[in-house]
């Protein structure tokens, strides 16, 4: 099948996906349950999570994904992300979509939305990514809110979620652009803008719940560590993993023990859930973009797969 074919497949299962992530997210919701439900139907699916789900809720911006025996519940008067990847022989769609439990944050989604939208129109193989950030930064402020300038859209590649590209929810002077920093085509992108009534900025809460398997074993690791690394590089393909995937395999103490071991050998690495700087609440909107070899684009993830 040719690269485009499974692009196209990945996201059909993503938009399934999301539609059940959705409907089981309700206040009161268990978080953990929501993220299980849509893992294993993705897998039902022939496909695999391209990373844990994540739900992230209010100032939470990014990288919340439901840990072992998580006992939170989607709160009341909320903004949720949910935020989840499809890889279908490594060809990942990313997409991310809200729910909000108070009609306060209305505008807040629907700013990042907008930036979505227009970021999506804006991409072609001839503009630069800053011409795609401009046109979010200035829809976000346009209608009252901040762009998160410290998180990007990327490129995708096979089993690659960050695959070189930035695209970023700012614009730059022109002077300032890279050549190098274009849409190719018969690729694949994730664009995500984020707003916020804060400041824009997000940084690194001390809580990990989302791993990768990051560089081969330097030092020699416990044996049980060692037993956890080589079932993760065997099942995880280098993508981003949750410590609840290995439940099945091993006790809690174990993966607890190993993550710890192997995070401090810097052979796995640790994402740190993202937070608003100023705790304030965050939105975000999602989709992945297919460049057609005749430059014609294609949203993935959404239910009309648009041609334009
Ligand atoms: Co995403």
């Amino acid at each position: 099948m040719e690269t485009e074919k499974k692009y196209k497949l990945s996201g059909q299962v993503h938009v399934k996906a999301m539609e059940l992530a959705l409907s089981l997210c309700e206040p009161g919701s268990s978080l953990l349950e929501i993220a299980e439900r849509t893992e294993n139907f993705i897998r039902k699916q022939g496909a695999i999570p391209a990373f844990p789900v994540n739900i992230s809720i209010n100032e939470v911006a990014a990288h919340y994904s439901p840990i072992i025996d998580d006992t939170s519940e989607i709160p009341d008067h909320s903004i949720v992300k949910i935020d989840l990847g499809v890889a279908v022989d490594g060809f990942i769609t990313d997409a991310a979509r809200m729910k909000i439990f108070d009609s306060k944050f209305e505008k807040l989604k629907t700013s990042a939305e907008h930036a979505l939208f227009a970021a999506l129109k804006k991409i072609n193989d001839k503009v630069n990514v800053y011409e795609v950030g401009a046109v979010v930064e200035k829809t976000i402020r346009k209608e009252g809110f901040k762009p998160i300038t410290n998180l990007s859209g990327h490129s995708l590649g096979q089993y690659s979620l960050h695959d070189g590209l930035s695209i970023p929810n700012y614009g730059k002077n022109k002077k300032l652009w890279k050549p190098k920093d274009v849409f190719h085509k018969n690729n694949a992108y994730a664009i995500e803008p984020f707003s916020t009534t804060g400041k824009g900025i997000v940084i690194d809460d001390d809580l990990e719940t989302i791993f990768i398997h990051y560089s081969q074993l330097r030092n020699t690791p416990s044996p049980q560590a060692r037993e956890v690394f080589v079932y993760i590089k065997k099942h995880f393909y280098g993508l981003p993993f949750s410590p609840r995937w290995l439940v099945e395999k091993f006790s809690k103490k174990q993966i607890e023990q190993a993550l710890e071991e192997l995070t401090e050998q810097h052979v796995l690495h640790g994402y740190s859930v993202l937070k608003e700087i100023t705790n304030k609440p965050v939105a975000q909107a999602e989709d992945t973009i297919f460049l057609k070899e005749n430059g014609k684009k294609v949203i993935l993830t959404r239910k009309k797969v648009s041609n334009s």
